[in-house]
Protein backbone atom coordinates (compact mmCIF):
# COMPACT_ATOMS: atom_id res chain seq x y z
CA UNK A 1 0.00 0.00 0.00
CA UNK A 2 1.37 3.44 -1.07
CA UNK A 3 -0.89 5.67 1.60
CA UNK A 4 -1.46 8.96 0.23
CA UNK A 5 -0.46 11.55 3.16
CA UNK A 6 -1.23 15.01 0.90
CA UNK A 7 -2.56 16.38 -1.83
CA UNK A 8 -2.00 20.52 -3.00
CA UNK A 9 -3.16 22.64 -5.61
CA UNK A 10 -0.26 24.53 -7.56
CA UNK A 11 -1.58 27.60 -9.58
CA UNK A 12 1.00 29.54 -11.58
CA UNK A 13 1.42 31.32 -14.45
CA UNK A 14 4.24 30.99 -16.49
CA UNK A 15 3.12 32.76 -19.72
CA UNK A 16 -0.22 32.00 -19.32
CA UNK A 17 -1.90 30.10 -16.14
CA UNK A 18 -2.14 26.19 -15.23
CA UNK A 19 -3.39 24.15 -12.20
CA UNK A 20 -0.90 21.12 -11.57
CA UNK A 21 -2.56 18.92 -8.35
CA UNK A 22 0.50 17.14 -6.40
CA UNK A 23 -0.13 14.24 -4.59
CA UNK A 24 2.01 12.82 -1.77
CA UNK A 25 2.37 9.77 -0.11
CA UNK A 26 4.03 8.31 2.90
CA UNK A 27 6.67 6.51 1.05
CA UNK A 28 7.70 9.91 -0.24
CA UNK A 29 7.17 9.11 -3.84
CA UNK A 30 4.80 12.04 -5.09
CA UNK A 31 2.67 12.14 -8.59
CA UNK A 32 1.26 15.44 -10.07
CA UNK A 33 -1.39 15.94 -13.06
CA UNK A 34 -2.75 18.80 -15.23
CA UNK A 35 -5.95 20.45 -13.89
CA UNK A 36 -5.96 23.39 -16.33
CA UNK A 37 -8.72 24.21 -17.89
CA UNK A 38 -8.62 27.56 -19.73
CA UNK A 39 -10.75 30.36 -18.67
CA UNK A 40 -12.35 28.56 -15.62
CA UNK A 41 -8.81 27.48 -13.72
CA UNK A 42 -9.81 28.43 -9.94
CA UNK A 43 -13.38 26.19 -10.38
CA UNK A 44 -10.98 23.13 -10.76
CA UNK A 45 -8.81 24.09 -8.23
CA UNK A 46 -11.82 24.51 -5.51
CA UNK A 47 -13.46 21.68 -6.93
CA UNK A 48 -9.98 19.60 -6.37
CA UNK A 49 -9.21 21.61 -2.64
CA UNK A 50 -13.23 21.80 -1.55
CA UNK A 51 -14.09 18.70 -2.42
CA UNK A 52 -11.64 16.16 -3.60
CA UNK A 53 -8.26 16.35 -1.93
CA UNK A 54 -10.13 15.32 1.49
CA UNK A 55 -11.52 12.24 0.12
CA UNK A 56 -7.75 11.09 -1.09
CA UNK A 57 -5.89 11.41 2.28
CA UNK A 58 -5.38 7.62 3.35
CA UNK A 59 -6.32 6.01 0.71
CA UNK A 60 -3.82 3.80 -1.42
CA UNK A 61 -2.29 5.28 -4.41
CA UNK A 62 -1.98 2.09 -6.46
CA UNK A 63 -5.74 1.84 -6.60
CA UNK A 64 -6.08 4.17 -9.22
CA UNK A 65 -9.56 2.68 -10.86
CA UNK A 66 -11.06 2.79 -7.29
CA UNK A 67 -10.25 6.21 -6.73
CA UNK A 68 -11.37 7.23 -10.54
CA UNK A 69 -14.78 5.17 -9.23
CA UNK A 70 -15.43 6.98 -6.53
CA UNK A 71 -14.66 10.59 -7.77
CA UNK A 72 -16.69 9.93 -10.96
CA UNK A 73 -20.15 7.68 -8.92
CA UNK A 74 -19.41 9.52 -5.45
CA UNK A 75 -19.98 12.82 -6.98
CA UNK A 76 -23.24 12.16 -7.95
CA UNK A 77 -23.70 14.85 -10.03
CA UNK A 78 -21.51 12.99 -13.16
CA UNK A 79 -19.23 14.13 -15.85
CA UNK A 80 -18.78 17.87 -16.87
CA UNK A 81 -15.24 19.46 -17.90
CA UNK A 82 -14.99 20.93 -14.73
CA UNK A 83 -15.28 17.22 -12.64
CA UNK A 84 -13.39 15.59 -15.19
CA UNK A 85 -10.49 18.07 -15.02
CA UNK A 86 -10.38 17.63 -11.28
CA UNK A 87 -10.73 13.57 -11.69
CA UNK A 88 -8.20 13.47 -14.77
CA UNK A 89 -5.30 15.22 -12.64
CA UNK A 90 -5.96 12.99 -9.72
CA UNK A 91 -5.45 9.82 -12.37
CA UNK A 92 -2.49 11.52 -14.03
CA UNK A 93 -1.00 11.87 -10.61
CA UNK A 94 -1.45 8.15 -9.36
CA UNK A 95 -0.10 6.74 -12.88
CA UNK A 96 3.07 8.87 -11.84
CA UNK A 97 3.29 7.68 -8.73
CA UNK A 98 2.48 4.46 -9.67
CA UNK A 99 5.15 4.55 -12.31
CA UNK A 100 8.00 6.08 -10.08
CA UNK A 101 6.91 2.90 -7.55
CA UNK A 102 7.70 0.26 -10.13
CA UNK A 103 10.41 1.84 -11.86
CA UNK A 104 8.93 2.19 -15.13
CA UNK A 105 7.89 4.89 -17.55
CA UNK A 106 4.02 4.92 -17.66
CA UNK A 107 4.13 3.98 -21.04
CA UNK A 108 4.92 1.07 -19.94
CA UNK A 109 2.38 0.59 -17.51
CA UNK A 110 -0.07 0.58 -20.42
CA UNK A 111 1.20 -2.20 -22.40
CA UNK A 112 4.72 -1.28 -23.92
CA UNK A 113 5.47 0.91 -26.90
CA UNK A 114 3.03 -0.22 -30.03
CA UNK A 115 5.17 2.76 -32.17
CA UNK A 116 8.98 4.07 -32.32
CA UNK A 117 7.47 7.27 -31.88
CA UNK A 118 4.74 9.79 -31.48
CA UNK A 119 3.68 11.89 -34.75
CA UNK A 120 3.35 15.36 -33.50
CA UNK A 121 1.98 18.59 -35.89
CA UNK A 122 2.70 22.10 -35.12
CA UNK A 123 0.63 25.14 -35.60
CA UNK A 124 1.38 26.96 -38.81
CA UNK A 125 -0.26 30.32 -38.79
CA UNK A 126 -0.27 33.74 -40.12
CA UNK A 127 -2.30 37.01 -41.01
CA UNK A 128 -2.14 35.84 -44.66
CA UNK A 129 -1.73 32.86 -46.97
CA UNK A 130 1.98 34.08 -47.71
CA UNK A 131 2.79 34.30 -44.43
CA UNK A 132 1.31 30.94 -42.89
CA UNK A 133 2.79 29.05 -45.86
CA UNK A 134 5.93 30.71 -45.30
CA UNK A 135 5.62 29.49 -41.42
CA UNK A 136 4.49 26.21 -42.43
CA UNK A 137 7.72 25.60 -44.87
CA UNK A 138 9.42 26.34 -41.48
CA UNK A 139 7.61 24.02 -39.96
CA UNK A 140 8.45 21.23 -42.61
CA UNK A 141 12.54 21.92 -42.34
CA UNK A 142 12.26 21.29 -38.91
CA UNK A 143 11.01 17.87 -40.18
CA UNK A 144 7.26 18.20 -39.32
CA UNK A 145 5.27 15.71 -40.90
CA UNK A 146 1.74 17.36 -39.90
CA UNK A 147 1.04 20.97 -39.98
CA UNK A 148 -1.86 22.26 -39.34
CA UNK A 149 -2.67 25.46 -41.42
CA UNK A 150 -4.78 28.47 -39.95
CA UNK A 151 -4.99 31.76 -41.88
CA UNK A 152 -6.20 35.17 -41.51
CA UNK A 153 -9.68 35.98 -43.27
CA UNK A 154 -9.77 39.07 -45.57
CA UNK A 155 -12.00 41.32 -44.57
CA UNK A 156 -12.27 39.79 -40.86
CA UNK A 157 -9.70 41.72 -38.25
CA UNK A 158 -8.91 38.58 -36.26
CA UNK A 159 -9.55 34.95 -36.44
CA UNK A 160 -8.95 31.90 -34.89
CA UNK A 161 -5.93 30.65 -34.24
CA UNK A 162 -3.68 33.35 -35.65
CA UNK A 163 -1.20 34.09 -33.34
CA UNK A 164 1.30 36.69 -32.74
CA UNK A 165 4.28 34.75 -31.50
CA UNK A 166 5.90 32.24 -34.36
CA UNK A 167 5.72 29.29 -32.48
CA UNK A 168 2.70 29.37 -29.55
CA UNK A 169 -0.82 30.50 -29.97
CA UNK A 170 -2.60 31.65 -26.27
CA UNK A 171 -6.09 32.44 -27.28
CA UNK A 172 -6.90 33.72 -23.37
CA UNK A 173 -5.23 37.22 -23.84
CA UNK A 174 -7.73 39.56 -21.85
CA UNK A 175 -9.32 39.96 -17.84
CA UNK A 176 -12.13 40.08 -19.34
CA UNK A 177 -12.77 38.11 -22.71
CA UNK A 178 -12.25 39.81 -26.47
CA UNK A 179 -14.82 40.43 -28.58
CA UNK A 180 -14.42 38.95 -31.88
CA UNK A 181 -15.95 39.51 -35.52
CA UNK A 182 -16.94 36.63 -37.52
CA UNK A 183 -18.09 35.82 -41.06
CA UNK A 184 -18.42 32.26 -42.13
CA UNK A 185 -18.63 33.35 -45.53
CA UNK A 186 -15.57 35.46 -45.75
CA UNK A 187 -13.75 32.63 -43.72
CA UNK A 188 -15.17 29.82 -46.13
CA UNK A 189 -13.76 31.82 -49.26
CA UNK A 190 -10.14 31.80 -47.96
CA UNK A 191 -9.48 28.17 -46.85
CA UNK A 192 -9.48 26.71 -50.27
CA UNK A 193 -6.90 28.78 -51.77
CA UNK A 194 -4.96 28.63 -48.31
CA UNK A 195 -4.83 24.64 -48.98
CA UNK A 196 -4.28 25.38 -52.73
CA UNK A 197 -1.48 27.57 -52.33
CA UNK A 198 0.05 25.05 -49.32
CA UNK A 199 0.00 21.81 -51.81
CA UNK A 200 1.99 23.66 -54.37
CA UNK A 201 4.77 24.79 -51.81
CA UNK A 202 4.95 22.01 -49.39
CA UNK A 203 4.26 19.18 -51.84
CA UNK A 204 2.06 16.21 -51.04
CA UNK A 205 4.18 14.26 -48.61
CA UNK A 206 3.15 16.53 -45.61
CA UNK A 207 -0.36 16.25 -43.70
CA UNK A 208 -2.38 19.51 -43.80
CA UNK A 209 -4.79 19.40 -41.07
CA UNK A 210 -7.26 22.42 -40.51
CA UNK A 211 -9.14 23.30 -37.65
CA UNK A 212 -12.79 25.14 -38.19
CA UNK A 213 -12.93 25.43 -34.54
CA UNK A 214 -16.89 24.92 -34.09
CA UNK A 215 -18.01 27.95 -36.50
CA UNK A 216 -20.22 25.95 -38.94
CA UNK A 217 -23.44 24.63 -39.90
CA UNK A 218 -23.63 21.23 -41.01
CA UNK A 219 -24.17 21.84 -44.19
CA UNK A 220 -21.49 24.26 -44.03
CA UNK A 221 -19.26 22.02 -42.97
CA UNK A 222 -19.75 19.66 -46.03
CA UNK A 223 -19.34 22.34 -48.55
CA UNK A 224 -16.02 23.40 -46.49
CA UNK A 225 -15.05 19.50 -46.48
CA UNK A 226 -16.02 18.97 -50.67
CA UNK A 227 -13.84 22.17 -51.64
CA UNK A 228 -11.02 20.62 -49.33
CA UNK A 229 -10.93 17.32 -50.89
CA UNK A 230 -8.57 18.16 -54.01
CA UNK A 231 -5.87 19.18 -51.40
CA UNK A 232 -6.16 16.02 -49.34
CA UNK A 233 -6.40 17.44 -45.77
CA UNK A 234 -5.38 14.40 -43.08
CA UNK A 235 -8.56 16.15 -41.06
CA UNK A 236 -11.19 19.60 -40.98
CA UNK A 237 -11.38 20.09 -37.03
CA UNK A 238 -14.38 20.95 -34.66
CA UNK A 239 -16.63 21.62 -38.41
CA UNK A 240 -19.54 21.97 -36.38
CA UNK A 241 -20.70 22.31 -32.50
CA UNK A 242 -20.68 18.76 -31.29
CA UNK A 243 -23.95 18.98 -28.69
CA UNK A 244 -25.97 17.22 -31.31
CA UNK A 245 -23.72 13.79 -32.33
CA UNK A 246 -26.40 13.24 -35.09
CA UNK A 247 -25.56 16.79 -36.90
CA UNK A 248 -22.27 15.03 -38.56
CA UNK A 249 -24.52 12.85 -40.50
CA UNK A 250 -24.85 15.91 -42.97
CA UNK A 251 -20.77 16.50 -42.76
CA UNK A 252 -20.24 12.53 -44.45
CA UNK A 253 -23.12 13.13 -46.59
CA UNK A 254 -21.01 15.35 -48.58
CA UNK A 255 -17.26 15.04 -47.96
CA UNK A 256 -15.06 12.43 -48.03
CA UNK A 257 -12.39 14.78 -45.80
CA UNK A 258 -11.59 13.11 -42.43
CA UNK A 259 -13.09 14.36 -39.45
CA UNK A 260 -11.97 14.97 -35.86
CA UNK A 261 -13.60 16.64 -33.10
CA UNK A 262 -13.72 16.41 -28.99
CA UNK A 263 -10.93 18.32 -27.65
CA UNK A 264 -13.50 19.89 -25.75
CA UNK A 265 -15.63 16.23 -24.99
CA UNK A 266 -14.75 15.29 -21.62
CA UNK A 267 -16.12 11.40 -21.32
CA UNK A 268 -16.93 8.82 -23.44
CA UNK A 269 -20.90 9.66 -24.04
CA UNK A 270 -19.67 12.70 -25.49
CA UNK A 271 -18.64 10.62 -28.60
CA UNK A 272 -20.09 7.40 -28.44
CA UNK A 273 -22.50 7.88 -31.19
CA UNK A 274 -20.05 9.65 -33.47
CA UNK A 275 -17.91 6.73 -33.11
CA UNK A 276 -20.23 3.92 -33.22
CA UNK A 277 -21.95 5.47 -36.34
CA UNK A 278 -18.25 6.60 -37.65
CA UNK A 279 -19.30 9.76 -38.30
CA UNK A 280 -15.76 10.83 -37.43
CA UNK A 281 -12.08 9.71 -38.15
CA UNK A 282 -10.26 11.15 -35.35
CA UNK A 283 -11.05 11.50 -31.47
CA UNK A 284 -9.40 14.66 -29.87
CA UNK A 285 -10.10 14.15 -26.07
CA UNK A 286 -7.25 14.20 -24.25
CA UNK A 287 -5.95 13.68 -21.03
CA UNK A 288 -6.19 16.76 -18.58
CA UNK A 289 -9.73 17.30 -19.82
CA UNK A 290 -11.65 13.64 -20.10
CA UNK A 291 -11.13 12.03 -16.94
CA UNK A 292 -7.17 11.42 -17.53
CA UNK A 293 -5.58 8.46 -18.81
CA UNK A 294 -7.56 5.38 -17.32
CA UNK A 295 -10.66 7.57 -19.04
CA UNK A 296 -8.80 8.48 -22.31
CA UNK A 297 -7.72 4.45 -22.51
CA UNK A 298 -11.54 3.60 -22.59
CA UNK A 299 -12.53 6.09 -25.48
CA UNK A 300 -9.48 4.96 -27.30
CA UNK A 301 -10.79 1.05 -27.08
CA UNK A 302 -14.32 2.20 -28.47
CA UNK A 303 -13.06 3.87 -31.42
CA UNK A 304 -10.41 1.49 -32.23
CA UNK A 305 -13.66 -0.97 -32.93
CA UNK A 306 -15.18 1.49 -35.12
CA UNK A 307 -11.44 2.09 -36.82
CA UNK A 308 -11.61 6.10 -35.38
CA UNK A 309 -7.73 6.96 -34.12
CA UNK A 310 -6.59 9.11 -31.45
CA UNK A 311 -5.69 12.61 -32.30
CA UNK A 312 -5.33 14.38 -29.04
CA UNK A 313 -6.05 18.01 -27.75
CA UNK A 314 -2.13 19.24 -27.21
CA UNK A 315 -2.49 23.43 -27.27
CA UNK A 316 -0.83 25.80 -25.20
CA UNK A 317 -2.95 25.84 -22.86
CA UNK A 318 -2.37 21.70 -21.83
CA UNK A 319 0.81 22.02 -19.57
CA UNK A 320 3.35 20.00 -20.02
CA UNK A 321 2.08 17.40 -17.23
CA UNK A 322 -0.67 16.33 -19.92
CA UNK A 323 1.68 16.63 -22.88
CA UNK A 324 4.29 14.18 -20.97
CA UNK A 325 0.96 11.45 -20.23
CA UNK A 326 -0.25 11.92 -24.17
CA UNK A 327 2.91 10.78 -24.90
CA UNK A 328 3.09 8.09 -22.81
CA UNK A 329 -0.73 7.38 -24.16
CA UNK A 330 0.24 7.65 -27.85
CA UNK A 331 3.13 5.91 -27.45
CA UNK A 332 1.18 2.50 -26.16
CA UNK A 333 -2.28 3.07 -27.72
CA UNK A 334 -2.54 0.56 -30.97
CA UNK A 335 -5.05 3.44 -33.26
CA UNK A 336 -2.55 6.11 -32.65
CA UNK A 337 -2.88 8.99 -35.10
CA UNK A 338 -1.37 12.11 -34.50
CA UNK A 339 -0.65 14.50 -31.23
CA UNK A 340 -1.10 18.10 -31.23
CA UNK A 341 1.90 19.91 -30.10
CA UNK A 342 1.85 23.42 -29.73
CA UNK A 343 5.00 24.62 -28.35
CA UNK A 344 5.19 26.02 -24.41
CA UNK A 345 6.76 29.08 -23.39
CA UNK A 346 10.51 28.78 -22.44
CA UNK A 347 9.24 30.14 -18.87
CA UNK A 348 6.85 27.18 -18.92
CA UNK A 349 8.86 24.75 -19.56
CA UNK A 350 11.33 25.67 -16.43
CA UNK A 351 8.55 25.83 -14.60
CA UNK A 352 7.83 21.89 -15.55
CA UNK A 353 10.77 20.43 -16.28
CA UNK A 354 10.07 17.26 -18.57
CA UNK A 355 12.15 14.03 -20.00
CA UNK A 356 9.68 14.43 -23.75
CA UNK A 357 12.30 15.47 -26.83
CA UNK A 358 10.99 16.45 -29.95
CA UNK A 359 13.16 14.93 -33.03
CA UNK A 360 12.08 15.55 -36.86
CA UNK A 361 8.53 15.71 -36.18
CA UNK A 362 8.45 12.47 -33.71
CA UNK A 363 8.08 13.07 -29.97
CA UNK A 364 9.21 10.45 -26.97
CA UNK A 365 7.92 10.58 -23.56
CA UNK A 366 11.35 9.32 -22.45
CA UNK A 367 12.26 6.48 -19.95
CA UNK A 368 12.12 8.39 -16.60
CA UNK A 369 9.90 6.33 -14.20
CA UNK A 370 6.51 7.52 -14.16
CA UNK A 371 5.62 10.56 -16.65
CA UNK A 372 9.10 12.23 -16.79
CA UNK A 373 7.75 15.50 -15.77
CA UNK A 374 8.25 17.88 -12.63
CA UNK A 375 7.15 20.87 -11.60
CA UNK A 376 9.68 23.58 -9.49
CA UNK A 377 7.42 24.89 -6.76
CA UNK A 378 9.98 27.72 -5.85
CA UNK A 379 9.84 29.35 -9.71
CA UNK A 380 6.10 28.33 -9.87
CA UNK A 381 5.47 30.47 -6.85
CA UNK A 382 7.25 33.29 -8.74
CA UNK A 383 3.94 33.24 -11.38
CA UNK A 384 0.85 34.96 -9.90
CA UNK A 385 -2.19 33.52 -11.27
CA UNK A 386 -3.67 36.15 -13.82
CA UNK A 387 -7.36 35.84 -14.76
CA UNK A 388 -7.73 35.42 -18.17
CA UNK A 389 -10.77 34.49 -20.72
CA UNK A 390 -11.30 33.10 -24.32
CA UNK A 391 -12.70 35.43 -26.20
CA UNK A 392 -15.98 35.71 -27.32
CA UNK A 393 -17.09 35.65 -31.13
CA UNK A 394 -19.78 38.16 -32.32
CA UNK A 395 -21.11 37.92 -36.14
CA UNK A 396 -21.04 41.39 -38.04
CA UNK A 397 -24.39 41.98 -36.88
CA UNK A 398 -23.57 41.33 -33.31
CA UNK A 399 -25.23 38.09 -33.04
CA UNK A 400 -23.51 36.07 -30.03
CA UNK A 401 -21.64 33.13 -31.86
CA UNK A 402 -19.21 30.35 -31.68
CA UNK A 403 -15.88 31.32 -30.75
C1 LIG B 1 -7.52 24.67 -30.51
C2 LIG B 1 -7.11 25.26 -29.20
O1 LIG B 1 -5.52 23.46 -30.37
C3 LIG B 1 -6.63 23.52 -30.91
O2 LIG B 1 -7.06 22.74 -31.76
O3 LIG B 1 -8.85 24.37 -30.69
O4 LIG B 1 -6.25 26.30 -29.51
C4 LIG B 1 -8.23 25.78 -28.34
O5 LIG B 1 -8.79 26.93 -28.95
C5 LIG B 1 -7.68 26.14 -26.98
O6 LIG B 1 -7.07 25.01 -26.44
C6 LIG B 1 -8.77 26.63 -26.06
O7 LIG B 1 -8.26 26.85 -24.78
MG1 LIG C 1 -9.10 22.75 -32.05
Amino acid sequence: MLRITNARVIVTCPGRNFVTLKIETDAGVYGIGDATLNGRELAVASYLEDHVIPCLIGKDAHRIEDIWQYLYRGAYWRRGPVTMTAIAAVDTALWDIKGKAAGLPVYQLLGGAAREGVMVYGHANGETIEATIEAALDYKEQGYKAIRLQSGVPGLASTYGVSKDKYFYEPADAALPTENVWSTEKYMRSVPPLFAKARDALGWDVHLLHDAHHRLTPIEAGRLGRDLEPYRPFWLEDPTPAENQDSFRLIRQHTTTPIAVGEIFSSIHDCRSLIENQLIDYIRATVVHAGGITHLRRIAALADLYQVRTGCHGATDLSPVCMAAALHFGLSVPNFGVQEYMRHAAETDAVFPHAYRFERGMMHPGDAPGLGVDIDEALAARYEYKRAYLPVNRLEDGTLFNW
